[in-house]
């Protein structure tokens, strides 16, 4: 592949079919960049997964796009022609920014790719062509509201509901779904709203047979986790404390989690991602690919990492109609059996419709090597 000599960055909005509420806010629209890097042979789409504040992580949307603008775009374009694989080492001056960062190098990637006519499922190691998914559930005004979810995602064929919680909100409400529905794939997923103080509450969790207890605690205190877990039945299962393959490793190794959630966008982009699967198949422990409420766009790349054999647990890889009523690519639709296809093309495999990128573009930057 030839160098990158183009980026262009675009921040986008839609509308979330329903407001998404977890332990750290409320989220009613989708609003996140897309970048588009351009080289002699291809075009690839990266999309960063801030959102607009800096609660889930510290970077954010405003922030990310000065990151790619004034730091990683000028190391790429000074680059040359590299491949993906070798981005860690040119953007190895800016440190953390992980969201950011995995922006281009999907980008770079998904243009690679494309280049090459391979799809990412295959570049990965994917070994199946469908992925089971499953469904997050924002915290709902009322239980009776959250029941009425939880019924209707089943209905549409979801393999495994997760069930967000916040402190005094949780023990009652999980138990009301578990005793409607007794045998389902259930699990939690707390943000790191609570402290070891709270660990009552997780005794009390462990009664409702859960596939796992997500982010209970301090997303920087894998110790604490840790002690948590040696207190608990329910498996902890890690998210914003993993940033990367090492973080993962020393999870496992301390204690600290049993099961890995792997978003590509927060560890650094899909070749971090397949070390961490790959650090935590080498320990047999389970993960599963977590979600950012992503346009069509970030759910191609993630459904074709939820491919790889490790991958034993279904991802929060729900269809595009449980977030828009009109997704940017086509839209994913999941069978009646909760499984979703991988996109078989080459690179991500999808393309944002024009008409659909167009209506949905706040503000565009064209960045070009000089
Ligand atoms: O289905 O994409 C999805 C959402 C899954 O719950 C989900 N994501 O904490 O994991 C999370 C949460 C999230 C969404 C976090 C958006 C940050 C932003």
């Amino acid at each position: 592949m030839t160098g990158v000599r183009a980026i262009e960055l675009r921040l986008v909005g839609l509308p979330l079919v329903r407001p998404f509420r977890t332990s750290f806010g409320v989220e009613a629209e989708k609003l996140c960049i897309l970048a588009r890097v351009e080289t002699e042979d291809a075009w690839g789409w990266g999309e960063c997964v801030t959102g607009p504040s800096p609660d889930f992580s510290g970077e954010f949307n405003e922030g990310a796009w000065l990151v790619i603008r004034d730091f990683l775009a000028p190391a790429l374009f000074a680059a040359g022609d590299v491949p993906a694989e070798d981005l860690d080492r040119v953007f190895g001056g800016v440190r953390g920014n992980p969201m950011a960062k995995a922006t281009l190098v999907n980008a770079v990637l998904d243009a690679e790719l494309r280049a090459a006519g391979r799809s990412l499922a295959a570049f990965l190691g994917a070994e199946r062509d469908r992925v089971a998914c499953g469904v997050s559930v924002g915290i709902a005004a009322t239980t009776g509201e959250l029941l009425d979810q939880v019924g209707g995602y089943l209905a549409e064929g979801y393999r495994r509901i997760k069930l967000k919680i916040e402190p005094g909100i949780d023990v009652e409400r999980v138990a009301a779904v578990r005793t409607a529905y007794p045998d389902i794939p259930l699990s939690v997923d707390a943000n790191a709203a609570y402290t070891l103080a709270d660990v009552d509450v997780f005794r009390a969790l462990d009664a409702n047979d859960l596939l796992m207890a997500e982010q209970p605690l301090h997303f920087e205190d894998l110790l604490d986790h840790a002690k948590l877990q040696a207190e608990i039945r329910t498996a902890i299962c890690l998210d914003e404390s993993i940033r990367s393959a090492a973080d993962a490793a020393a999870a496992l190794e301390i204690g600290a989690c049993r099961i890995v959630n792997i978003k590509q966008g927060r560890v650094g982009g899909l070749l971090e991602a397949r070390r961490v699967h790959d650090v935590a198949v080498a320990r047999g422990a389970p993960v599963w690919c977590g979600g950012m409420l992503e346009t069509g766009v970030g759910r191609a790349a993630n459904l074709a990492l939820a491919a790889l054999p490790g991958f034993t647990l279904p991802g929060d890889t729900s269809a595009s109609r449980r977030y828009f009523a009109d997704d940017i690519t086509e839209p994913f639709e999941m069978a009646a059996d909760g499984t979703m296809g991988v996109p078989p093309g080459p690179g991500i495999g999808v393309e944002p419709r024009p008409d659909r990128l167009a209506a949905c573009t706040l503000r565009v930057e064209r960045l070009e090597k000089e």
